[in-house]
């Protein structure tokens, strides 16, 4: 009973938010190499220049202005060029991790590293053998690397002279990185996932200052290239090595509920589960567009442009398991004037019963365990939970000791939610990778004192800092929780 045997125990990062070394070794810019920091009231921008040599910044959820260029500006910081220095300290931190009991670790592989343009013929050969190093170095733990193919760090030249994800030729484009990374390391890495919570360009658009139909149709269609993508990826990945396992990876689980019993507030509900989160998992898990693929489309006047071959595309290429992040969930209504929850990327209204974060998102381990039978019921399909964890403020006390209680409460809550699923409800869930299980630089805020590691980092919000790394009360705590598999908590 309780976690089964040869469950997953580990910890997730992404390349662009720990590596730095952004121009290191051959690696091309990429759009995260481009965003300013900011904070919980502050939104990060994208700093661009005009064609007439004006420089300007515009928040990151906001079209650039017409003619912009992404451009780096003297005098600006970007928490990403140096991130955590991942790429020069990996050892020391897959050691830490190791040492932590992990026996899986969720990376991502920066595209711009392997094709600098994102479309070359030829890859870039330091890139990939930094990756083969990774590799190796947790190889020598046994420690299974789950690797994150696209994670918020599209190469730029693909954005600007391609068009992004709206056009058609990235769909070719991915399908050549992938099979790179494919062949170059079969036999290191198993787990995949192809996309990083591929719903939230969904959820961005209503970030934006002015969300227009117009934002919303761009998405759609730059989402059936990535669901093409994603289908190819996954036929390519059995072919190459029958032991590939991917997975589709999902932003938050089925997580919002109606604020209250009124219908109109859980038909509303229903229907934002089924736009934000399930139309994704929907067609990656299934092979084809959910029947209410025609609300949602009609919802902004869009008519799909496509192939015949997509279809039998995404029909061959399902994939193999469902992974999502968890943080904390919503509420949705249909009522004015009730309260909103504030925060970096928290929506909707707040929630009576629950507590909130520094950042105002909602603890919620129940959630946790409603999401995982949520996910399972619909598909039958293994599950991992790829992203979880506590943003916090930090102290780093004399001697490197870090109290963070907090962060060991809100983890022991949603292992306990996970247990319940899988013990009592029968959920077959495989893997835990808590979120920066070291810290490193926020997506949503760009600061470092939003912390979610079991090892702290110094480096703070101004790129001070020695980068030296110190093992948190939680460290102790998660090896414990690892080493007796979930039943000491
Ligand atoms: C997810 C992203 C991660 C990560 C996490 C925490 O949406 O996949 O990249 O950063 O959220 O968000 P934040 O860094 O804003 O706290």
């Amino acid at each position: 009973m309780g976690f089964p045997k040869g469950f997953y125990w580990g910890g997730a990062t992404a390349a662009n938010q720990c590596e730095g070394a952004w121009d290191t070794d051959g690696r091309g810019p990429a759009v995260s190499d481009y965003l300013t920091a900011g904070s919980v009231s502050k939104p990060r921008c994208i700093t661009y220049r005009l064609m007439d040599g004006t420089e300007g910044r515009c928040p990151q959820f906001d079209p650039l202005p017409q003619g912009a260029k992404r451009a780096i500006l003297d005098d600006v910081y970007y928490p990403y060029h140096e991130g955590i220095d991942f790429y020069h300290h990996y050892k020391e931190d897959i050691a830490l991790f190791a040492e932590m009991g992990f026996n899986m670790f969720r990376m991502s592989i920066s595209w711009s590293r392997i094709f600098p343009k994102g479309n070359e013929e030829e890859p870039n050969q330091a890139g990939l053998d930094f990756y083969r190093s990774v590799f190796e170095e947790l190889q020598k733990y046994h420690i299974e690397p789950l690797v994150t193919i696209s994670h918020y760090d599209l190469p730029v030249y693909l954005e600007e002279e391609c068009g992004g994800w709206s056009d058609r030729r990235l769909i070719d484009a991915f399908d050549h990185y992938t099979d790179t990374i494919f062949r170059a390391y079969k036999g290191l890495v198993h787990y995949w996932l192809t996309f990083n919570e591929i719903n939230c360009m969904m959820m961005f658009t209503r970030f934006s200052a002015n969300p227009s139909k117009n934002e919303m149709r761009k998405v759609l269609q730059s989402l059936h290239h990535q669901f093409v993508a994603s289908a190819r990826v996954v036929t390519r990945a059995h072919e190459i090595d029958p032991k590939n396992i991917v997975g589709c990876m999902i932003g938050g689980g089925p997580s919002s509920y109606p604020l209250t019993c009124d219908p109109k507030d859980v038909l509303k509900n229903q229907n934002e589960l089924q736009d934000y989160t399930y139309y994704c998992s929907d067609v990656m898990c299934r092979g084809r567009y959910p029947y209410y693929t025609r609300r949602l489309w009609k919802s902004c006047d869009f008519s799909l442009t496509s192939q015949i071959s997509d279809f039998d595309d995404l029909a061959k290429g399902t994939v193999d398991m469902v992974t999502f992040s968890y943080y904390s969930t919503q509420c949705v209504t249909t009522h004015e004037g009730s309260e909103t929850a504030g925060g970096n990327f928290a929506m909707g209204a707040k929630n009576p019963y629950l507590q909130y974060s520094e950042w105002g998102w909602s603890l919620d381990p129940d959630g946790l365990r409603i999401a995982l039978n949520e996910y399972y019921a619909r598909y039958g399909l293994p599950l991992m939970v790829v992203e979880n964890g506590l943003g916090a403020a930090d102290t780093l006390e004399a001697g490197g000791i870090v109290h963070d209680p907090y962060r060991i409460d809100y983890l022991r809550q949603h292992i306990q939610a996970m247990k319940d699923a899988i013990e009592t409800d029968g959920v077959d869930l495989r893997g835990y990778t808590p979120w920066g299980c070291i810290d490193l630089v926020s997506a949503g805020t760009g600061e470092m004192k939003k912390r979610y590691g079991f090892i702290y980092v110094d480096r703070n919000d101004d790129g001070s800092g020695t980068l030296a790394r110190y093992r948190k009360d939680s460290f102790f705590w998660y090896q414990k929780a690892i080493a007796s598999n979930g039943a000491k908590l």
